[in-house]
């Protein structure tokens, strides 16, 4: 789809918008230097998913598990906010209604500025007591130990995150549904859209009427069923969005 030409029919529809809602995933962070999960320089192509992304891999060898998670941690907190993550931060402001859904668990969205943000897949920064599912925030890099322990019990401490075959926080996936099916306009940024339930967001807002925009340099699964494809990447075409939208905002105003 060309930037340009579709960038005036897309203010439109935001401008006229009441309620915003996103979903954003790994490649909102690309450009921040941090790994996307899959494509070439995912970071499934080094580790297997079900090696380390589920709970039955941590029984088998949570130092495995915390090690990769370590490594992680490392990675995300050299890195910094981009453009992008900057501009949904600003658009909290901008928007009446305005709701940010991430899959991801970097933190960066919060880093950037944005005070709202539902966390579909939890939170690295977080580790949960796997007896007692107590929560501590632990930002250590690297980690003391491990695998960490918990304080209180003593139990092994796992990474307060959703793995494969695990569900989704109930309250935070109804949340996300009620408000994706309605939004009046739903934005899918840096998601591959193959993981469930999160790809199916933008899809309830589809079937719900919203018009469905997607900012991501591929094509996914998602990509014939929106009204808008942006093949771009997201700190680049947001920071261009963004300037185009405030340009007629004012334009409106006087
Ligand atoms: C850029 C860019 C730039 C690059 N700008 N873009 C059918 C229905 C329901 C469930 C299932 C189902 N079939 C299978 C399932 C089970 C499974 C699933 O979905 N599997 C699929 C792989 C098929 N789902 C689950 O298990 C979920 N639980 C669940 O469904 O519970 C009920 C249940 C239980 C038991 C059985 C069945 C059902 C849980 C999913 C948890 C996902 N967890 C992870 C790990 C989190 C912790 C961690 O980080 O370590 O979450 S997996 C990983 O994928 C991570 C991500 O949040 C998630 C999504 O990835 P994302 O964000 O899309 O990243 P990528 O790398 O895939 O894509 C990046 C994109 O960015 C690419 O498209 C690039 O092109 C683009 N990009 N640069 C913009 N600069």
């Amino acid at each position: 789809m060309d930037v340009q030409s579709e960038l005036g029919p897309v203010c439109d529809i935001l401008l006229a918008a009441k309620s915003v809602c996103l979903l954003t995933g790994a490649g909102i962070s690309a450009e921040s230097g941090i790994p996307t999960f899959r494509g070439e320089e995912g970071l499934w192509k080094t580790y297997r998913a079900e090696q380390l992304a589920t709970f039955t891999a941590f029984i088998q060898d949570p130092k495995l598990v915390w090690e990769w998670y370590d490594w992680r941690r490392g990675i995300i907190a050299s890195k910094e906010p981009n453009a992008g993550h900057k501009v949904l931060a600003e658009w909290e402001e901008l928007f009446p209604h305005f709701t940010l859904i991430t899959q991801n668990i970097d933190g960066l969205h919060q880093r950037a500025g944005s005070k709202n943000v539902i966390e579909l897949h939890g939170n690295i920064w977080k580790n949960r007591c796997i007896d007692e599912d107590t929560i501590f925030e632990n930002h250590d890099v690297p980690l003391k130990e491990i695998p960490p322990h918990c304080d209180k019990c003593g139990a092994l401490l796992r990474p307060h995150v959703v793995w494969f075959g695990e569900s989704l926080d109930g309250s935070i996936l109804h949340k996300s549904f009620q408000l994706s099916s309605g939004c009046d306009v739903m934005f899918s940024i840096g998601t591959s859209a193959v993981v469930q339930p999160a790809a199916s967001l933008p899809l309830s807002a589809a079937e719900a009427g919203a018009k469905v925009i997607e900012i991501n340099p591929d094509p996914t699964p998602l990509t014939g069923s929106v009204d808008f494809s942006f093949r771009a990447k997201s700190g680049e075409f947001l920071p261009i969005l963004d300037e185009e939208l405030r340009r007629r905002t004012k334009q409106k105003k006087g």
